[in-house]
């Protein structure tokens, strides 16, 4: 049964990084992309663990991160008396710690090239992360469509459409769900929140991912979310 604390005390804090099992520290479930990847990889993949919400852009955002780890960002995985932080990282850890749930795809081929997009879409797309961030709650048809963005758009779909066709038999990226999947779905929320059409394999792709038990639930629960993180709305695009 997963548990959510919400702007956890300190003391709560230390009781849950001492709780045995996973306990993965996320933001608002609205703005954070890099908390949606492990938590939907966490769901999808029936790992159980513990989440606890930090609300970004608040006076003690970052002391609270802090308590957590030095880094100052979330997502960060607690696993008994390690920390792993970096969305990356984690997802590599839960790779390594569940192989029979084959959360990379188990082809040589296709696991490099998984494991490529997600290293691609880690370090890059910076124009796209700049000026179409994430927002679930909100509609923005037409915006934030600089040709930075509009690149990282292009490059995208080329991605996905190599994916689809040799790997994917038009399903997910590699066939099965996969962390490749869980990488890519907080563009799949830009591209809806942002009005992005594209070509039609494209779409059914991201129609298939927002269908998907794990992202549907995270939606879900972003759009219940009342919270605001007032920096992230201020960066909006016009
Ligand atoms: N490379 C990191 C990026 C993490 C990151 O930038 N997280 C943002 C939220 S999505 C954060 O913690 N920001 C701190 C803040 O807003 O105070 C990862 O992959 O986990």
């Amino acid at each position: 049964m997963q548990t959510t604390i919400l702007d956890p005390s300190l003391t709560q804090a230390l009781a849950a990084a001492r709780e045995p099992g996973l306990t993965l520290i996320i933001g608002n479930k609205n703005y954070s992309s890099w908390s949606m990847r492990p938590w939907v990889a966490m769901t999808a993949f029936g790992i159980p663990f513990q989440e606890v919400r930090v609300l970004l852009d608040q006076h003690d955002t970052v002391n609270k991160i802090a308590e957590y780890s030095a880094c100052g960002r979330v997502p960060v995985l607690l696993a008994g008396e390690m920390t792993i932080w970096d969305s990356l990282a984690i997802c590599e850890y839960l790779a390594e710690q569940f192989p029979d749930k084959h959360l990379w795809p188990q082809d040589v081929a296709a696991r490099a090239m998984a494991r490529s997009i997600c290293a691609e879409m880690h370090a890059g797309f910076a124009g796209l992360r700049r000026d179409m961030s994430m927002h679930i709650k909100a509609s923005l048809p037409g915006r934030g469509r600089t040709a930075a963005a509009q690149a990282d758009i292009g490059r995208i779909s080329e991605i996905w459409e190599e994916c689809l066709s040799r790997f994917g038999h038009h399903q997910f990226l590699f066939g099965d769900f996969s962390i490749a999947d869980a990488y890519f779905a907080p563009v799949v929320m830009r591209f809806r929140t942002y009005g992005v059409t594209l070509a039609p394999a494209l779409n059914a792709y991201c129609e298939r991912v927002q269908a998907h038990p794990a992202v549907a639930r995270w939606i879900a629960e972003a759009l219940a979310e009342t919270e605001t993180a007032p920096k992230h709305d201020a960066a909006l695009p016009d």
